[in-house]
């Protein structure tokens, strides 16, 4: 499909930029995924890099790809992380958490000099909407939470695992996701200004993260910088 003809452009245009000694982060979702291969094929012909997952799935693709691993405890200074995103606007504020993975993901972003997002053209929206924002909570304060976030008109859903409904999704860190239901976001920084309750681990709002987003776009990447 084009969208993922888009993911391919963006993951080798962000994949070029990586070289020897670089600690990289590793993204979580459908495009980091291809940048993963690509990483794991620069890698086999002599890349000297190691990677850092942002998710137990992540973890698992690099290893396939024979991607030498390390930990943000030996390497807590990344170089570059690539990961995707759910949708971005021309501010660089991002969504994030579509896969679960956005607490590593933050982490892990927060640790990098460069944060590299790489996403096919459907995922600019101006304002950000058309994506729930994910919030990760510990589920022992899960009904309080959902209670406040119903208050503030925010459509509180809790992610159920897609392979069996009745169960709600677990995070790698054991925790919960709601996922809040915001029309239009015209100002990230105040929605992220309620997100503060006790029991709330992270969210899935990453503003004034990015360094710069590749989106592939038709047979094109653009680069859009803050
Ligand atoms: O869950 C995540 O944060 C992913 O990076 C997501 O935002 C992008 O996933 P996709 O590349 O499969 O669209």
């Amino acid at each position: 499909s084009s969208a993922s003809n888009e993911k391919q452009l963006a993951a080798a245009a962000a994949v070029s930029m990586i070289h020897d000694g670089m600690v990289i982060g590793l993204g979580s979702g459908s495009t980091s995924a291809i940048a993963i291969e690509l990483i794991g094929e620069r890698v086999r012909s002599g890349l000297q890099i190691v990677g850092v997952p942002t998710s137990a799935a992540s973890e698992q693709l690099a290893k396939r790809a024979s991607i030498p691993l390390t930990t943000l405890d030996e390497s807590p200074e990344i170089d570059i992380t690539i990961d995707g995103a759910d949708r971005f606007n021309d501010d660089l504020d991002l969504i994030k958490g579509g896969g679960g993975a956005l607490l590593r993901e933050k982490i892990v972003a927060a640790a990098s000099k460069q944060l590299i997002i790489i996403t096919d053209s459907q995922k600019r929206s101006n304002p950000l909407q058309g994506f729930p924002v994910p919030v990760e909570v510990v589920p022992f304060g899960l009904k309080p939470l959902m209670n406040r976030f119903a208050a503030l008109q925010l459509s509180p859903r809790l992610r159920m695992r897609s392979d069996d409904h009745s169960k709600p999704f677990v995070t790698d860190e054991k925790n919960f996701i709601v996922d809040l239901q915001v029309s239009q976001i015209a100002a990230p920084h105040e929605l992220q200004s309620l997100l503060t309750f006790p029991g709330i681990v992270e969210h899935g709002l990453f503003l004034e993260m990015a360094s710069f987003v590749l989106m592939g776009e038709g047979t094109e990447v653009q680069r859009f910088d803050r």
